[in-house]
């Protein structure tokens, strides 16, 4: 029986003492208990009734459990679909009916609310907290732990994560097998990630970075993992002389750099610190490089295709790029208007194609047809320009895209929440540069004639409709919104005007 993840990723540990998560109590789960804990887990999903290509719905805290629980998912041939912590029940209940999960695992405090939302679509409610407990877990206690592997091959999907759209609706990308596994290779061999590494985890668990790239490679070479809750500058400092890994955005960077206590000397058994998910200004590299004498490794990547680029690890690893293709993934830049290829040092759109590349939108053929070419080439709405060597920077976004502390936020979608309340003829949502996030997110809103909004009352209207991290951070309401002569609102001028 081969299943492609699980006969890679976590099979050939199950003997293995060694250590793998260490979680912020000092607790240490092994490899072998690590495997035991996914067997257990996935008994339970089975027992719950999910059978392959089922969806696994997991909006839980990050525990080692919601690890083990995507282990289980590989293992029981499910499909893992881990979610935002900070989505609201109104963002829940489109993933929720999108997805049409079997089971959906949800924070303990949470259950009454998923209960009720997920009645309607015949889902299992489970739960697992912050403090490790739930009824998850102590299903999982009283399991057996062994498990009869599923069998799964390259192109069964092993993930479902959710991006959000231009159009404001958020599209499911449909991860197989071959993606996940194909790219965390890519990423261990180049980064030379083994199992003398020690890595500290501090991203949230819900996205491609912290979830893919961090664990995947880690599981691939056999790493120990110090596996945070949360991300906090001073518990990092405390692990980097322990460590040899970090993974971060460029926020992490930032706020270790305003800490005197990042030095050289703390920095002396470190091997690689990786940034990426959002641009790291050229400033923060050389800064970081001038304190602790590490070059900052700048990758670059998506949830539709994993990771696409990175700055070598042998070799120059230079601020404002993203270095080059990864190995089996091909990248082409484009004119964004006919999709013909352009030379060297031209400015167009990054288009990407290779084993990495995901398998189109859950429930959305057009949209996949849209982005993903016949020829297997993703259009990813990032610009940017390759140079003679190969090397590629990105240069700016042809999407609508604000991305605040490596969080993607699309306009479109706070627009449509804004435009919904009564009283506002329309809106426009714009990122404007900030020093720690590096956007943070500004609305421009025009009121219909006569109504008396103000700041706070539309504020109120949509807090309780998107997670917080997408809410502005300011209201501007102003007569009319700019406009070119097409009609089409000018974004860029706004940024000129509120940017400082
Ligand atoms: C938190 N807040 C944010 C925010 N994170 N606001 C805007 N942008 C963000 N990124 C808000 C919260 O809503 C809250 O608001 C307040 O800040 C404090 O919350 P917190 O949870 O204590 O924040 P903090 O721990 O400081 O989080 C900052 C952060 C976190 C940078 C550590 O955002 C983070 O872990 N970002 C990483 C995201 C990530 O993994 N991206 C990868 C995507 S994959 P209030 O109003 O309640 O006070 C991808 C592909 C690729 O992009 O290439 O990797
Ligand atoms: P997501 O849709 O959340 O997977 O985010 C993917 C987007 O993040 C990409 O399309 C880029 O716009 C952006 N991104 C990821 N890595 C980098 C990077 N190193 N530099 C600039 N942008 C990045």
């Amino acid at each position: 029986m081969t299943n492609t993840l699980y006969d890679a990723l976590i099979a050939p540990h199950a003997q293995s003492d060694r250590p793998f998560m260490e979680i912020d109590d000092g607790t240490i789960l092994s490899y072998a208990a690590f495997v035991r804990r996914a067997a257990q887990l996935a008994h339970v999903l089975v027992g719950a009734g999910v059978t392959p290509g089922d969806r696994v719905v997991v909006q839980a805290p990050k525990v080692a459990d919601a690890i083990a629980l995507y282990a289980a998912c590989v293992q029981a041939g499910a499909v893992y679909l881990p979610l935002n912590t900070a989505y609201t029940q109104a963002e829940l209940s489109y993933f929720i009916e999108d997805a049409s999960p079997r089971i959906v695992v949800c924070d303990s405090k949470d259950e009454a609310a998923l209960t009720t939302l997920c009645a309607p679509f015949g889902a299992t409610v489970l739960t697992l907290g912050a403090d490790g407990t739930g009824t998850l877990p102590a299903a999982a206690d009283t399991a057996p732990d062994q498990f009869e592997t599923v069998a799964r091959g390259p192109e069964d999907l092993a993930a479902l994560l959710y991006t959000s759209g231009t159009t404001g609706r958020s599209k499911g990308a449909m991860l197989s097998h071959k993606n996940l596994l194909s790219n965390a290779r890519a990423l261990t061999d180049l980064w030379e990630i083994t199992d003398q590494d020690r890595l500290i985890h501090a991203l949230p668990i819900f996205h491609t970075h912290g979830l893919f790239v961090a664990m995947n490679t880690s599981l691939l070479a056999g790493a120990q993992v110090r596996f945070m809750a949360a991300f906090k500058p001073d518990a990092i400092i405390a692990e980097i002389p322990k460590s040899t890994l970090l993974m971060g955005v460029p926020t992490f960077y930032t706020r270790l750099l305003n800490d005197a206590h990042l030095t050289r000397d703390l920095c002396k058994n470190m091997r690689l610190f990786v940034s990426g998910s959002a641009p790291l200004l050229a400033e923060t590299h050389t800064a970081f490089s001038d304190r602790t004498g590490h070059h900052i490794l700048e990758r670059y990547g998506m949830t539709e295709t994993n990771m696409i680029t990175s700055n070598p690890y042998n070799g120059d690893r230079i601020a404002g790029t993203v270095g080059y293709p990864l190995p089996g993934t091909e990248v082409v830049i484009t004119n964004p208007d006919t999709g013909a290829p352009l030379p060297a040092g031209e400015i167009g759109m990054i288009e990407v194609r290779g084993d990495n590349v995901f398998q189109g939108y859950r429930n959305m053929p057009e949209k996949t047809a849209e982005e993903l070419r016949d020829t297997g080439f993703f259009m990813t709405g990032d610009l940017g320009i390759q140079a003679d060597d190969g090397r590629i920077s990105i240069v700016g976004r042809q999407k609508d895209l604000i991305i605040s502390g490596g969080y993607n936020i699309y306009p479109k979608e706070i627009e449509d929440v804004i435009n919904d309340i009564d009283g506002v003829l329309e809106s426009a949502v714009f990122g404007v540069p900030h020093a720690d996030f590096g956007e943070s997110v500004l609305a421009a809103v025009v009121l219909e004639q006569g109504t008396a909004l103000d700041s706070d009352a539309i504020a109120a209207k949509v807090e309780p409709l998107l997670a917080r991290f997408k809410h502005p951070r300011r209201y501007i309401l102003c007569d009319a919104l700019p406009r070119n002569t097409m009609g089409k609102v000018q974004k860029n001028v706004l940024r000129d005007t509120y940017g400082a």
